[in-house]
């Protein structure tokens, strides 16, 4: 088999993975056993690399298309797919030796991962800020200049220190209990009870990202909520995907 391609965006950290939406292909070609290589392609210059490799547009609520990645090539199949979600549905249908859209789950796990963005999106300049500061400095730039235009506000008021900043937190925490809720309905680690799912992955994106992006003490803060289930959850998906 030839190796895959997927299309990420680097970082100055060590090990350069931190986006939340390119993780999710990468965990699942992991899960699936699939080998695959990376490119990494720096904010300012996705739209011309996906242009040249022929990827088509995200498109976005509002009629807003721009080019995103994750972008993943199939050298195998020559397909070339555009979109988290829509890299899921291919590989899992292509190479469907592992599920994991078990028992029909697809329409509910889409469910849970528009739950999951809209209860942490008012929390997200703050990300914002976080993500700016570990990005290249030309990435970091575009990010800002595009971000502010998005949120429309300045940088210095994404989420200043104090209220705004704790406001921030209380949304990250009220997340995390809901989804706690929902993970505490079955018995088993995964969010459906013993049945390992791509719900997970999303679940996982998010701590991956939060990781990756916040203060050592910040992440500390996230991983001492709930008896510590979120950074054993991060790492039990991990396991579960390198298990191929
Ligand atoms: N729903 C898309 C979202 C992809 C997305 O927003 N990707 C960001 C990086 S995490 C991006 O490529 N942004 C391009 C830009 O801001 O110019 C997916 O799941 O693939």
């Amino acid at each position: 088999m030839i190796p895959l391609i997927l299309y990420d965006i680097p970082s100055k950290l060590e090990g350069s993975y931190w986006s939340p939406n390119t993780v999710k292909p990468r965990q699942v070609n992991l899960t699936l056993g699939l080998p695959f290589q990376v490119e990494w392609v720096e904010y300012p210059d996705i739209a011309q690399r996906m242009k040249q490799i022929g990827a088509r547009k995200n498109k976005f609520a509002g009629g807003v298309e721009m080019y995103t990645l994750p972008v993943l090539s199939d050298p195998n199949t020559n397909a070339l797919i555009t979109d988290s979600w829509e890299i899921a549905e291919y590989l899992e249908k292509t190479y469907p030796e592992k599920s994991i859209f078990s028992n029909q789950s697809k329409g509910l796990i889409c469910v849970v991962d528009t739950a999951i963005f809209d209860i942490l999106q008012p929390s997200i300049p703050f990300h914002f800020l976080r993500t700016s500061q570990i990005l290249s400095e030309r990435s970091a730039e575009y990010f800002i200049t595009t971000k502010a235009a998005l949120l429309r506000r300045k940088f210095s008021e994404f989420s200043p220190e104090g209220p705004k900043r704790d406001e921030h937190w209380a949304i990250i925490k009220r997340a995390m209990e809901t989804l706690k809720e929902w993970y505490d309905k079955e018995e088993g680690k995964w969010l459906m009870g013993d049945i390992f799912s791509y719900a997970d992955i999303i679940t996982a994106q998010r701590l991956f990202w939060f990781k990756r992006i916040l203060h050592d003490d910040e992440w500390e803060k996230i991983t001492s909520w709930h008896d510590g289930r979120w950074g054993k959850l991060l790492a039990d998906v991990e396991k579960e995907c390198n298990r191929a």
